[in-house]
């Protein structure tokens, strides 16, 4: 395989102007008819037609209705000597029922869905597949009546009526060009919640929700949060729905959540389908936001689109960050934004940093890549957030949002880069350290790796200034050795030792290798409060003492420093008993830290979101991240020590905890009732927890008890998880009811499923436990949520059982991307992923990785997205 490199780009050289689609739905041979008007690129030389092709079968090639000679080359379908303008015909066919890969048309529950992202469409019909190619659609679809009654594609509704022989049409027509990529077509027997809105300007829309007959009760959030999206980006953006009809779709077979074509979103039901029986509030929040997320896109993707594959951050990173923006709106309280910004930290810190850290490094704008699927990443999405956020921290919030109207101004309707969106913003805001700092900013962009930030402080006492001195470096990533300082805005408080703040939150900006910050009028000693909220994603050191780590813990007026206290409390505490003699008999945890977590546990000024995710110690991830070499059974071991000592030690406040948190009311997904129900949770997970240490059979009762009264599934599903995560013998009567209720409830067995695979290992019992889940009658490896639930939540979800000294878990992990990759590369790619942190490992682990890995790339016929991932793990 060969790569693609960013530098190579050149504009096409033709354009399509108009596409006119004929579909005949067939399961096993669906008939494409594509008409186009192509005209040559004037600003290109005479070259070639290539149109993309992948899997399909040619009937006929039509040029301005004559036969013409075309031959095929690889993939691609060439013509040669061609008018300056022309019609192109092509007819072909393909079968969609045959279609794993779930690419281009496929069928999944007897209905037709497109996935063309990103190279998608070519599968479809020949095509300039490219984003860059912005073409006018009509799509004319014919189906059974019968069999496939809902006929969608984007745009708007022409034409319907009936044929021959109990057949039917649908004519659409999108009144937007639109990149091949955001093609999208649905046929099948659908329902749809409906509901009408009016924007802001008077204008009318419909919005639809289609589901299975079945599940109209689960469309109601979705509908929801759809409406306050709109609602949104119009207050906050001024980008009102330019589309008279809006649909989202949900299918139970997709590659990933949703997907934001032009008008007629697809989505995985996971991210749609919700009632209080069925969905966790962790389901509430992510429906929320990804609905937010793909009708972000409307503007941030669908009108401005990517110029090419490697911009795909300007969508993805820009999107990320206004989905997040959008949650946190949505939330009543200051405390419940900043729980969301600690959540979007959590994710980017234990899976983006080490992405960054690891073989398949890449700049949130790559350079080069053999399988574009493989980078639709954290990095991408997440890292990019980032740094859309740290835009809008140098040039203020209305700054940015005057950044976005130039943005849309100069480029709607066109194809851009990266450089284009930071123009904007910088131009929009002439006076502003990031247009002062605009080619260094831009190395977020241009450099992978985590830079670390290393701080240190002095007090002048008889000056009474406080100095911060700052030095930034970046470790080296795959292909880019020496890496160049970066902007990095560090906002910064200062507080005193007694807890009043003695500084409010400033924004420094490091420029530098090394550079020094004053503060005068400081009157004492200031604990320093840096990095406020995350402001940048950097890893910060600063020499803390634990005393000073409590300070912060207690009074630190940034909520996100706050439980950044905590974290680095528990961090250095799993770092001591990791690097303390196996058996010492040390205890994990001091009493300084554990008496900090009671006082947090029961400070009744504190919401209980936010002490649930205090009292959640760093992940095995986190942890392993911060070490040199990693022996994931200790880490393992002494996090699950951790965990057992904070639940013996605050028994009282648990049972407490429960009581006062164990009765939200009517359910309402709202972010404080959902915080309370978290805390409880985490509470029975505690009880259920100490009562295996004490032998008590109280709480595991009580907890099989709130399991059976649940009015709820958040509270049903913590009830269970605590039974099972104990290993509790009330578990298995409890997962044995749990699917007899929720049997028929496909998103409810996933979670069935992926609790057991992700159990705490007792003696090497979860891989065999994984195996019989791979036999059960529900599994299913061709879906890949079913796949996801069990396999990834084993090999990616669970480290201390998936590493096993007899390097089980690594063959079974070979064997299952093997399998996936003959049937579905992209979901075997992503667990392909799993063991890229191998080199950090202890032998045996070490070697038994590798040799697992290497198992994977020594297999003939190999997707290109599964082997690029391994050939750079082992590079
Ligand atoms: N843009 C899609 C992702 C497509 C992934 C293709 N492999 C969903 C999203 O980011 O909104
Ligand atoms: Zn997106």
């Amino acid at each position: 395989p060969v790569a693609i490199h960013r530098e190579d780009y050149a504009p096409p050289a033709y354009w399509i102007d108009t596409v006119d689609l004929t579909f005949d739905l067939d399961p096993a041979k669906t008939r494409v008819l594509n008409r186009m008007r192509i005209r040559r690129n004037a600003d290109a030389s005479n070259q070639p037609l290539r149109l993309h092709g992948d899997e399909l079968n040619l009937a006929r090639v039509l040029v301005d209705g004559q036969g013409a000679s075309f031959r095929i080359e690889g993939d691609q379908l060439v013509l040669e000597n061609l008018p300056d303008a022309f019609e192109l015909e092509v007819f072909t066919t393909c079968q969609p029922a045959k279609n794993t890969k779930l690419m281009g048309l496929f069928v999944s529950q007897d209905t037709f869905f497109t996935q063309c992202e990103a190279e998608g469409f070519r599968r479809i019909t020949y095509f300039l597949d490219r984003p860059d190619v912005m073409a006018s659609y009509s799509v004319l679809m014919r189906a059974s009546k019968d069999q496939y009654p809902v006929l969608l594609s984007n745009g708007n509704l022409v034409e319907e009526g009936d044929l021959a022989d109990g057949r039917h049409f649908a004519k659409w027509v999108d009144p937007f060009k639109k990149p091949s990529y955001l093609f999208a077509l649905v046929a099948g027997k659908l329902v749809a919640r409906e509901q009408r809105v009016k924007g802001r300007s008077g204008r009318d829309h419909l919005l639809q929700v289609y589901v299975r007959a079945g599940d109209l009760d689960k469309t109601e959030h979705a509908m929801n949060s759809l409406i306050r999206s709109i609602v949104w980006d119009e207050a906050r953006f001024g980008l009102s729905l330019d589309l008279d009809r809006f649909m989202i779709v949900a299918t139970s077979d997709f590659n990933m959540g949703a997907m934001e074509n032009k008008g007629l979103n697809i989505f995985n039901t996971k991210y749609v389908l919700a009632n209080q029986a069925t969905a966790t509030d962790a389901d509430y929040a992510n429906i929320e936001s990804v609905v937010g997320h793909e009708y972000f896109h409307n503007w941030t993707g669908d009108r401005v689109t990517c110029r090419d594959w490697f911009q795909l951050s300007l969508k993805e990173g820009l999107t990320v960050f206004r989905d997040q923006e959008f949650s946190q709106d949505l939330c009543a309280e200051a405390s419940a934004r900043a729980v969301k910004r600690i959540e979007d930290v959590r994710v980017l810190r234990s899976v983006q940093f080490p992405e960054d850290a690891g073989p398949m490094a890449h700049p949130v704008r790559p350079d080069s890549y053999i399988e574009i699927s493989n980078f639709y990443t954290v990095t991408i999405y997440e890292k990019g957030a980032e740094v859309v956020r740290m835009m809008q921290t140098l040039v203020g919030r209305e700054g940015f949002a005057a950044g976005m109207k130039l943005y849309f101004e100069r480029h709607d309707g066109q194809a851009v880069t990266c450089d284009d969106f930071a123009q904007a913003i910088a131009d929009a805001n002439p006076h502003s350290d990031l247009t002062r700092l605009l080619p260094q900013f831009k190395r977020w962009y241009s450099q992978a790796g985590t830079p670390r930030l290393k701080a240190r402080g002095t007090y002048d006492a008889a000056e009474r200034v406080y100095t911060l001195h700052f030095d930034q470096s970046c470790p080296p990533t795959p292909g880019q050795s020496n890496k160049d300082p970066f902007v990095i805005p560090v906002n910064v408080g200062l507080i005193g030792a007694s807890g009043r703040e003695l500084l409010a939150t400033q924004t420094l900006v490091v420029t530098q290798a090394g550079e020094t910050f004053d503060f005068a009028g400081v009157d004492e000693e200031p604990v320093p409060s840096i990095l406020r909220g995350f402001s940048a994603p950097v890893v910060l050191e600063f020499d803390y003492s634990d005393e000073q780590l409590l300070t912060l813990l207690a009074h630190d007026t940034d909520p996100f420093n706050r439980w950044e206290a905590a974290q680095r409390l528990g961090l250095r505490a799993a770092m001591a008993a990791i690097d303390a003699a196996p058996g010492a008999g040390a205890p994990v945890l001091s009493n300084d830290f554990i008496e900090a977590m009671r006082r947090v546990l029961t400070d009744t000024s504190l919401d209980a979101a936010f002490k649930e995710l205090v009292l959640t110690l760093p992940s095995e991830t986190y942890i392993a991240e911060q070490l040199e070499t990693v022996d994931p059974q200790r880490v393992h071991a002494v996090r699950e020590a951790m965990r057992a000592r904070l639940a013996t030690a605050l028994h009282a406040e648990w049972q407490q905890a429960f009581e006062d948190n164990r009765d939200t009311g009517a359910y309402s997904p709202d972010p404080r009732s959902a915080g309370r129900r978290a805390l409880a949770g985490m509470a029975l997970v505690s009880l259920c927890l100490a009562a295996r240490e004490s032998g008590d059979t109280v709480w595991p009762g009580k907890t099989l008890q709130r399991f059976k009264d649940a009015g709820n599934m958040t509270d049903r599903f913590n009830a269970l998880h605590a039974l099972v995560s104990s290993g509790h013998a009330l578990a298995a009567q409890a997962l044995a009811s749990f699917h007899a209720m929720f049997k028929d409830e496909a998103l409810v067995i996933d979670k069935w499923f992926a609790l057991q695979a992700g159990a705490p290992d007792r003696g090497g019992d979860v891989l065999p436990l994984v195996r019989q889940l791979m036999k059960h009658p529900d599994f299913s490896i061709k879906n890949p949520n079913r796949a996801r639930s069990v396999i990834f939540s084993y090999c990616s979800a669970n480290p201390g059982a998936f590493h096993r000294p007899d390097a089980a878990g690594y063959v079974f992990w070979s064997d299952r991307v093997i399998e996936l990759d003959a049937i579905n590369p992209q979901v075997a790619a992503r667990l392909a992923r799993g063991l890229d942190r191998w080199s950090k490992l202890v032998e045996p682990y070490r070697g038994a990785a590798r040799e697992a890995i290497a198992r994977i790339a020594a297999r003939p016929d190999l997707s290109k997205d599964t082997l690029e991932v391994v050939t750079r793990a082992l590079q």
